[in-house]
């Protein structure tokens, strides 16, 4: 049965069954101090106002039976994943697989990859480490959304402009009707989220649709 999202610039019309909340990043590399995000100097407090957003969109999504995903950017512990271009660029005061309060920073099993306690990922809800900026370079995200009839994805996380951005521009290119919950996803920069929800939303989503959560939660309750 399909559910109707009071979304901009129109409505989104969405079956439950057929859609996935992909929750992308949210994790303590890039929420809490000593991890990957304040190693580039930003102030990761910037993020917070987005945990609540995605807490109320992965309730929603839970009650209603969704298909949920949650990403993690990481590394493998001997970097074979991680291009030369991406550990070295820019100034960091630690790089990717450096040693931080939260383990090496950026790799996978290290405390600091691991999504926030507030959202951590219930059994049986799909988890794809990612090396990539978008979830679909070098991962199986593809293949399992469409092993499971999926034609629509409701995005969340972080940061809105980097790897929620690219994902959503990759997913589009799949074929896939994109909506960007606009209260479940921040950035260090602000004026890059805005920007990012006024780009992909126009000329008709072009990319996609944005919504705020409660009016997801309030669809998948109808
Ligand atoms: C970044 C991400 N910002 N998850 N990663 O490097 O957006």
């Amino acid at each position: 049965m399909s559910q109707i999202v009071d979304a901009r610039p129109f409505a989104y019309e969405f079956a439950p069954e057929r859609a996935a909340l992909v929750v992308i990043d949210m994790q303590r590399d890039f929420l809490e101090p000593g991890g990957f995000g304040e190693t580039l100097g930003n102030d990761v407090g910037l993020l917070a106002p987005a945990i609540a957003g995605t807490a109320r969109l992965l309730r929603a999504a839970r009650a209603a039976g969704m298909l949920i995903v949650h990403t993690r950017e990481c590394h493998r512990p001997d970097l074979s994943d991680c291009p030369p271009a991406k550990r070295g660029r820019g100034a960091p005061s630690l790089r990717i697989g450096d040693v931080g309060p939260m383990g090496r920073i950026l790799i996978a099993g290290e405390p600091g990859a691991d999504i926030i306690p507030a959202l951590a990922p219930l059994a049986g809800e799909l988890v794809i480490d990612k090396p990539g900026k978008g979830a679909f370079h070098a991962t199986d995200l593809h293949a399992l959304l469409g092993a499971r009839g999926v034609t629509h994805l409701l995005f969340a996380g972080v940061t809105t402009e980097v790897c929620v951005q690219t994902t959503m521009r990759e997913a589009n290119d799949r074929g896939y009707d994109c909506l960007l919950v606009e209260d479940a996803t921040d950035s260090y920069f602000p004026a890059f989220k805005q920007a990012v929800l006024d780009m992909v939303r126009a000329q008709g989503a072009i990319v996609g649709w944005t919504a705020d959560s409660h009016q997801v939660a309030a669809a998948l309750r109808a």
